[in-house]
């Protein structure tokens, strides 16, 4: 969430900053804003709303500079203003901008006001400028003043301040909010995300938790959390996907949900010989960490924990071992049990997601056998912390509502299932049918999106509701919860889950004309338990659409409209159901003209908690 760019260059810098914030500009888009020093003096502009705006203003009246910083805010503190945007200064000397909260900003606004300091924002980053202002009046030089702030600060930052007088600096820290150095000839970056500054440069350096660091042009110097100078590793960045351009597609979303087959195809691609998934698939030492494990506790949020949900009935069905999944944000605050020989997944595709890397954290504490996670950015935060991780192959993904992570995700997750399952006694028929359902699953992934044109024409039915109810049973009920959450998160339309035995327990109170159902209906075992909760919708006037294999036996009325799916195995079923939801819900928001890429009070990559 949120996006920084940073740059010390002998060039201007202005442009470089405003394309990084367009890559960043999924993670936030409130409002935005760039700073820049020139011959001693800071330039600031900031809008309201897009970075394009922000672009439109620099056009007309462009900033020079071969130092700056620059913003795309996600709001946490303050609303979206101009007034709120970043890059906040004090004294017309310092310019900050800041990702992450500043848990203890009251009482430290209230500090700085009573050492004369005048507030002109409600955000809690304005604090950390007027106390680098402060702490420079008795520190030798920037970097010690910034090391003398965060000393201060509570909660979660990765911030970059510059001074006027010092022009030739920034000055970064991280604590809970990632940041990674970019080293260029005679210029130097730093950015939220390294796709801020794929046009710039490919080496990069991630900063670890506590470090500060000094950037000149010509030099970069990191000090960890005790003060004490160290090394990080630069590497070539390994993102070969360029995820800067929609090509031919109307938004980053359709694209995406386009890029599945190419997605799983890229992820499944040597992972699987002689008819069985490779522990190495989960890093180099997954076997021995693997072999003696019984229990699984998947941690994530969002549309990664809907295919943790789903994984819970394959660990349990197939691999034989026990499993529960939470959600990161309860996990890391209360108190759990953990059981022998446990293993620790992490589900998150940006590897940043704040709350599950508290979990992580928590449950490295906690000590449980291993930990692994599921992660789309190698050198994430997850990654780096885990002992094993399975590396989705999903290239970037930009909409905010997540696709083909989810359907990636899914197929790990699957690939994990066979992994335990030998481990713990899976046949060998079984590991074999599981692999030719991988293999497959490109290509029924691209038939599925086949239905393109006729749910196109069936979402019409959608734009003037306001409620909607999804059903499935099994391991359909979390796709059930993740097409909710599609529709929700990009037409804003209610939408709500349940598993549909669970109908009769409350939401039937609900059903009416007004109420679209829609139902995932695969030919499982279920299938006939699922078909009286489609009657008990019916009695009662609702209207249903059904997602259901041909051979399910379901046929089109006046009351249920029935699309038929691709026929598929139990083993890739829930991601292929995946599918016509997605479809959905975006042409839904096309016919409702919501932001289908950037819906409304969200952002890509939750890096606050
Ligand atoms: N708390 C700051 C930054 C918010 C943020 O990092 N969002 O992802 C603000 O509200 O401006």
């Amino acid at each position: 969430m949120c996006g920084i760019v940073g740059a010390v260059a002998q060039r201007d810098v202005a442009e470089i900053l405003v394309e990084g914030l367009r890559r960043l500009e999924y993670r936030g888009y409130d409002s935005a804003g760039v700073a820049v020093i020139n011959n001693n003096e800071l330039s600031r502009t900031r809008r309201l709303g897009k970075v394009q705006e922000l672009a439109k203003a620099l056009e007309s009246n462009p900033l020079n500079g071969g130092t700056g910083i620059a913003h795309t805010r996600w709001a946490t503190h303050g609303e979206p203003s101009e007034r709120n945007a970043h890059p906040h200064q004090s004294q017309g000397d310092i310019a900050v901008v800041h990702n992450g909260i500043i848990e203890n900003h009251q009482k430290l606004r209230e500090t700085l006001q009573g050492l004369g300091y005048e507030f002109v924002s409600d955000t809690d980053t304005e604090v950390i400028c007027h106390l680098v202002h402060h702490e420079l009046k008795t520190s030798d030089s920037l970097l010690t003043a910034v090391q003398a702030t965060v000393k201060q600060l509570e909660g979660a930052y990765g911030t970059v301040v510059i001074d006027r007088r010092d022009s030739e600096r920034m000055i970064v820290a991280r604590s809970g909010s990632p940041l990674v150095i970019g080293y260029g000839l005679g210029e130097n970056f730093v950015a939220s995300d390294q796709l801020a500054l794929l046009p710039v440069t490919r080496s990069f350096a991630f900063l670890e938790e506590g470090d500060v660091a000094e950037i000149t042009r010509r030099e970069v110097k990191i000090f960890d959390v005790e003060g004490t100078q160290v090394e990080r590793e630069v590497k070539e960045s390994e993102v070969t996907h360029d995820a800067g351009d929609k090509g031919e597609y109307r938004h980053y979303m359709l694209k995406e949900i386009y890029e599945q087959p190419m997605a799983l195809a890229r992820t499944i691609e040597g992972r699987i010989a002689n008819q069985q998934v490779l522990d190495s698939a989960f890093g180099v030492n997954a076997e021995q960490f693997l072999k003696d494990i019984k229990h699984v506790q998947i941690i994530a949020c969002g549309t990664s924990y809907h295919a943790a949900m789903t994984a819970r009935y394959w660990l349990e069905d197939w691999a034989g071992v026990s499993c529960n999944v939470e959600i990161a944000s309860e996990f890391r605050y209360r108190k759990s049990h953990l059981f022998p020989n446990s293993l620790l997944v992490t589900i998150s595709q940006s590897g940043e997601t704040a709350d599950t890397l508290a979990a992580l954290r928590l449950a490295k504490e906690m000590g449980y056998k291993a930990t692994m996670t599921i992660c789309n950015a190698p050198g994430s935060s997850l990654v780096r912390e885990s002992d094993m991780s399975y590396l989705m192959k999903a290239g970037a993904e930009i909409g905010v509502a997540s696709t083909k992570a989810f359907t990636v995700q899914l197929a790990g997750l699957l690939m994990l299932t066979a992994v335990i399952g030998r481990h713990n006694g899976m046949s060998e028929q079984m590991q074999a049918d599981i692999c030719t359902s991988l293999a497959s699953m490109p290509a029924k992934v691209e038939q599925a999106l086949s239905l393109d044109d006729e749910i196109a024409a069936l979402a019409e039915d959608f734009a003037d509701k306001h409620h909607s109810l999804f059903l499935g049973r099994g391991d359909q009920y979390p796709i059930a919860m993740e097409g909710a959450l599609k529709l929700k998160e990009i037409s804003y339309i209610h939408a709500e889950a349940y598993a549909s035995g669970e109908l009769k327990h409350g939401p039937l109170a609900l059903i009416d004309a007004d109420m679209p159902v829609i139902v995932v209906a695969p030919n499982n075992e279920l299938l006939e338990k699922l078909k009286s909760n489609v009657e008990e919708v019916r009695a009662r006037g609702g209207l249903m659409y059904v997602f259901a294999d041909k051979d399910a036996e379901f046929a089109s009325d006046d009351t249920m409209k029935v699309i038929p799916v691709p026929h598929c195995d139990d083993f890739m079923a829930p991601l292929i159901y995946t599918i016509p939801l997605q479809l959905l819900s975006y042409h839904v928001a096309l016919i409702k003209g919501t932001d289908v890429d950037q819906p409304r009070n969200l952002a890509k990559s939750v890096t606050v908690e």
